[in-house]
């Protein structure tokens, strides 16, 4: 495979501007750093969008905002996070899902996460799957355990998901599966044959398993939401400079960072 999409996670729920100046906020602020993203590589932007204050919301009209100051500016495919933050509703993080981005973020299963749970019910994930499907909206299948990809079969079987599907490993959340290549190679034997799939590293795990990725010919995510450093001590200033580097190392490796439109390609994504 030669071509890699990049996906920049460039909110978050977790990250503060207490933490990092660079996190942007406002839809203003999110649209510049998605072109920013994009033009150093991202194809895919994951978000999720903050209220007044800066606090997580998965409120529909303010994604509403975010996403019509996004394509105004770009033409990144859009992937809305269900994820929302620790403790949200299962009503409330669905919201987005009814805009019908072209993709939106699906955990099936829960895991601890860090002192909280992340809380996904089995019949709240039917749900969320049985509604991605309704609305056509490509789910990105988000794993922080190894259970959650025989969860994800058992969605299959019910034909709530339907394949191929694209799988991201999120690797390196406290109680979660740890951030190993070891770890990164097992899921990868797991998934269904014709999946896609993609990386995600918390933290320091960050540019280690990107690389990873790439070398194994998967996809990455990078960004603020999932490591605020660009090195040891050193903020990253914005996703895009880590959305940069990751490209850099893509093409030394003899990958090429995917266009949106043939990011489309790659995950079967028909609408634009
Ligand atoms: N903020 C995490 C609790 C997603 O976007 O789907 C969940 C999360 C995953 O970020
Ligand atoms: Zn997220």
């Amino acid at each position: 495979m030669d071509k890699v999409i990049i996906t920049a996670a460039i909110v978050g729920a977790e990250v503060t501007r207490k933490e990092t100046p660079y996190l942007p906020l406002t839809a203003e602020e999110i649209a510049e750093e998605a072109v920013k993203c994009r033009e150093a590589g991202a194809a895919v932007i994951h978000l999720h969008v903050r209220d007044l204050e800066g606090k997580p919301t998965q409120d529909r009209e303010t994604f509403k905002k975010v996403i019509a100051a996004i394509k105004e500016k770009t033409d990144v495919v859009i992937q809305v996070s269900t994820g929302g933050a620790v403790g949200m509703t299962p009503e409330e993080r669905l919201q987005p899902v009814d805009l019908q981005p072209e993709m939106a973020s699906l955990t099936p299963g829960s895991v601890n996460f860090g002192d909280d749970v992340f809380l996904n019910l089995p019949k709240d994930v039917e749900y969320f799957a049985q509604k991605m499907k309704e609305l056509k909206v490509k789910p990105e299948i988000e794993v922080f355990d190894a259970g959650m990809v025989e969860n994800a079969k058992i969605l299959v079987k019910k034909g709530l998901l339907t394949p191929p599907l694209h799988f991201n490993f999120v690797l390196g959340v406290p109680g979660g599966m740890p951030a190993t290549v070891k770890n990164l190679l097992y899921l990868t034997e797991i998934i269904p044959p014709g999946s896609t799939w993609t990386v995600s590293g918390i933290g320091r795990h960050q540019l280690m398993l990107n690389t990873a990725g790439l070398i194994l010919g998967g996809h990455v995510r990078t960004g603020l939401e999932d490591n605020i450093y660009y090195t040891k001590g050193v903020l990253a200033q914005g996703s895009s400079e880590l959305v940069a580097r990751v490209a850099r190392i893509a093409r030394e490796l003899g990958r090429t960072p995917a266009t949106p439109e043939e990011a489309r390609e790659i995950l079967g994504i028909t609408k634009g």
